[in-house]
């Protein structure tokens, strides 16, 4: 019989023992209900190494629940729609639909030969209609409840792909280290903004876009980041910077216009700010607004410099923009010293930030500072540092830190902190306030292959939907052209308004694709189902997603749609769940020569390379799922060996004839050891801690091996070993787990077996103390290493494994002789067999 692994035969064999008794398939009574996830991908034509350590970590832990008798859900489909399947199309003279297709067999059958788990029967496409018509269905019931928005908006656009990109898909390259700090810090939010797929620079345009309103969740989505507890810190601590929770003040300020000659009957109006530091306010010496603020309209108006000034930077960003601005005519009251403050429109302050207008406050704020200077505006410093007896040359730099309030009428002497709450409590121009970063999503495509957004304009009724039996409004055939294919198919593009039935036109946007994500997790659940995206019983029963596990790039994006959706959805009455996933599982990056694995930098290692389980067990041994780690042919050649050495033992036993019935003193150490891994290795798989459950199961395989070297292996006790350690592995490694099993003629298949347990109690530190201080008695006894016998050397192994919590007894019981005994028998013993 051969002893060597033979991987590409054995894969092949137990994936169709797998598929043929459909082990993966969840049954239909399930009663106690594990949701495992791994972030679906998009259809890009290959799995790349950041897939396959995804699926590898969420396909072990599935496995690892299976056996501990839940009933698993995991499933797997594609996140089908996007640009690059157009690009392609574009390039190979094909269509997206043929080469997306192709690439989801290519990729299927990638997973498969990885032998990842999956529920095959619930796959789900997102470009096929059955699945993109629910797209559709919850855009109009999300409009419904409003929140949905069409809006003129300045939005990001990619030259290159020729469509607008939401805020989160506009990434800021990192080398741009800025020389003027000042101007840097102005454009901070838009240094050097490229597109986040083909990293073009990215400009703005003006036009009608639909949004999702998901500032209407900004308070819940952050305030409840608090109680997830399953996520990662650092996922939570980036979606709070994203959502960006500013506390502050709203402070109204009376604006006196200029008279217009026409109409002398409004001269007042009311402008607010919002503020994060309101005790600065005797610091202010100008306002104000935005390019874009109602002000700054009505002002343009009346007023040739204001319109051109709004005219040349509206389509720019504040990277452009500058310190540049206009003083327009009108004046604003301070509200609490009455003085005159000049009125200016200036492209730094942002139109969707706070109120999109500020109190310009130079001596404490950067910005404000910049501002200043180039446009000669008093510096009035408001706030003396506290302690230091610093000389700050505020017309040199800003004073940004708290201290002592000076200038500030009855507030002069007060602490920051102090000052801050006083104004709140006493002027009524000053509200307490908080204003949010996050910005609406913009999930208008001008592109074809996503799904078509279900509304009609009409000149008569606006804009309609299209009614739910009319869905799914389907995607008409491909048309090659540069821009969106869609708005030359006059068939597609010319319809009858569903409200008057006189000739309409056909919105011709497409969604984001981050739609499609935003809600796929349920549809597995009921992925036929033909009257409803999913089923509201079986969705309350198996959410949330028990553990999701995905790249860390989807922090922001994905990870917040989901919680976004799932929000709306409960709040439509569709789910009783607020929050999508209770455990995030965020993978780290497999790098190789310190750089990101990846098709584009061309340094990708084919899971074909060295076989199924070498890659699966490599990845999930290297490191723990959230740390990156490098890529190396002698990590890889580790986990080759380790298959290698089990698939020997477990054959050398079948074959072995010498073995013993009657028990001797060290078998007991054995069962224990056995017992031990099998408690610790449960804890690593329970906290993902796949590698250090790889290296336990190596321990006692070690240890397996001396074992029998030294004496007869007792036969019931090995192969409870043995078969334990198939069993422990086969998560990692199924096909080698099953091979295993099956030689030691395991019952049934390891992948539905029962998680292993160990026989002696192991629970908690009183099992480890006992287990310690019985092997020191032992090793006390062992007086001399020459004179040691078989047995002995045995214990000395079991001992060796225990060295590091011996010498914590040793030290506590201050037993020096028997602790410089230890130190040379285990010297002796172990290093010489
Ligand atoms: C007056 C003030 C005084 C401010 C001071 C700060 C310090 P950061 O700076 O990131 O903490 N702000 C408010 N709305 C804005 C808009 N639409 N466009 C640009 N800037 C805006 O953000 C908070 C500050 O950003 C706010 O507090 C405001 O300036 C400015 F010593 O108000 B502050
Ligand atoms: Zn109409």
């Amino acid at each position: 019989m051969s002893s060597h692994y033979d991987h590409a035969q054995v894969q092949e064999f137990w994936q169709y023992v797998w598929e043929r008794d459909d082990v993966y398939e969840l049954s239909a009574d399930a009663s106690n209900p594990t949701y495992v996830l791994g972030m679906f991908p998009y259809t890009s034509g290959t799995l790349h190494m950041g897939h396959v350590r995804n699926y590898a970590i969420s396909d072990a832990y599935a496995r690892y629940r299976r056996m501990q008798g839940d009933d698993v859900l995991h499933p797997m489909g594609w996140d089908a729609f996007g640009l690059p399947a157009e690009n392609a199309a574009h390039e190979r003279a094909s269509d997206p639909e043929s080469w997306t297709q192709a690439c989801i067999r290519r990729m299927r059958e990638e997973l498969e030969t990885m032998g990842f788990g999956y529920d095959w029967s619930r796959e789900i496409t997102t470009c096929e209609p059955d699945y993109y018509r629910w797209n559709q269905w919850l855009f109009k019931r999300l409009y419904e409840a409003g929140l949905v928005e069409y809006e003129a908006a300045t939005v990001n656009w990619c030259p290159d792909c020729e469509t607008v990109l939401a805020d989160a898909q506009v990434e800021e390259r990192e080398d741009s280290e800025s020389s003027d700090q000042v101007a840097g810090e102005a454009g901070s939010r838009d240094g050097d903004r490229v597109c986040w797929r083909c990293e073009t620079p990215v400009g703005r345009r003006e036009l009608d876009q639909w949004f999702f309103t998901i500032t209407d969740y900004a308070e819940e989505l952050y305030d409840g980041l608090d109680d997830l507890e399953g996520w990662p810190d650092g996922v939570r601590e980036i979606q709070r910077n994203w959502i960006g929770r500013q506390e502050g003040a709203r402070i109204e300020f009376t604006v006196s216009l200029p008279e217009t000659g026409s109409d002398r009957s409004d001269g007042e109006t009311s402008v607010a700010v919002f503020s994060t530091r309101p005790e600065t306010i005797y610091g202010a010496t100008y306002l104000a607004v935005s390019p874009g603020h109602d002000l700054a309209r009505s002002l343009a108006d009346a007023d040739d410099d204001v319109a051109a000034y709004v005219e040349r930077v509206r389509d720019r960003g504040p990277d452009e923009v500058g310190f540049s601005g206009v003083e327009t005519d009108a004046t604003a009251t301070h509200p609490l010293t009455g003085e005159e403050l000049p009125v200016y429109v200036a492209g730094y302050v942002l139109e969707d930030v706070g109120t999109g207008a500020v109190m310009g406050v130079p001596a404490h704020n950067e910005r404000d500072h910049g501002f200043a200077l180039e446009h000669d505006l008093p510096i009035e410093g408001v706030v003396a540092p506290k302690d230091e007896p610093v000389d700050v040359d505020l017309e040199e730099t800003p004073y940004t830190s708290g201290g002592i309030l000076e200038r500030s009428g009855e507030y002069d002497g007060l602490e920051s902190e102090t000052a801050r709450r006083r104004l709140l409590e006493e002027s009524t121009a000053i509200e307490e306030d908080v204003t949010y970063r996050l910005r609406d999503w913009l999930i208008s495509r001008q592109r074809y292959w996503g799904t078509p957004i279900p509304v009609v304009h009409c000149d008569d009724c606006g804009h309609v939907l299209v009614p739910d039996e009319e869905l799914p409004v389907e995607l008409p055939e491909f048309v090659r052209t540069t821009g969106n294919p869609l708005e030359e198919h006059d068939s597609f593009r010319h319809t009858d308004c569903p409200e008057c039935g006189r000739p309409a036109r056909r919105e011709t946007d497409t969604m984001d694709t981050f739609v499609d994500s935003s809600w796929y997790f349920l549809r597995f659940l009921s992925p036929d189902l033909a009257d409803a995206p999913f089923d509201r019983e079986r969705a309350n029963e198996w959410l949330p997603i028990d553990v999701y596990v995905g790249g860390d790039e989807h922090a922001i994006l994905h990870l917040l749609y989901i919680r976004f959706m799932t929000r709306a959805l409960a709040d439509l009455g569709l789910l009783d769940h607020r929050e999508p996933v209770e455990e995030l599982v965020s993978q780290g990056t497999v790098l190789y020569d310190g750089e990101k694995m990846s098709t584009s930098k061309g340094n990708v290692v084919s899971p074909d390379e060295y076989g199924a389980e070498t890659t699966r067990l490599f990845v999930l041994s290297a490191a723990h799922p959230e740390q990156d780690f490098e890529w190396t042919a002698n990590n890889v050649r580790g986990a080759y060996d380790l298959q290698q050495t089990l698939y020997r033992m477990a054959t050398d036993f079948v074959d072995e004839t010498n073995t013993r019935v009657e028990v001797r003193s060290h078998d007991e150490y054995l069962t224990r050891e056995i017992d031990r891994t099998i408690a610790v290795v449960t804890e690593e798989y329970d906290r993902f801690r796949f590698h250090r459950a790889a290296t336990e199961i190596r321990e006692l395989a070690r240890l397996l091996r001396r074992y029998r070297e030294y004496d007869a292996p007792h036969g019931e006790i090995y192969r409870r070993g043995l078969l334990s350690l198939a069993a422990m592995i086969s998560p990692m490694a199924p096909h080698l787990g099953e091979e295993l099993w099956n030689k030691l003629r395991g019952e049934g298949l390891v992948v539905e077996a029962d998680w292993p347990v160990p026989e002696t109690d192991v629970s908690g530190r009183a099992f480890e103390r006992r287990l310690v201080e019985t092997t020191l008695e032992d090793v006390r006894d062992i007086v001399d290493v020459a004179a040691i016998d078989e047995p002995d050397r045995i214990k000395l192994v079991v001992a060796s494994e225990w060295k590091y919590r011996l010498r914590e007894v040793l030290d506590e019981s201050g037993a020096d002789g028997v602790s410089a005994a230890v130190d040379r028998l285990l010297e002796a013993s172990v290093e010489t067999p």
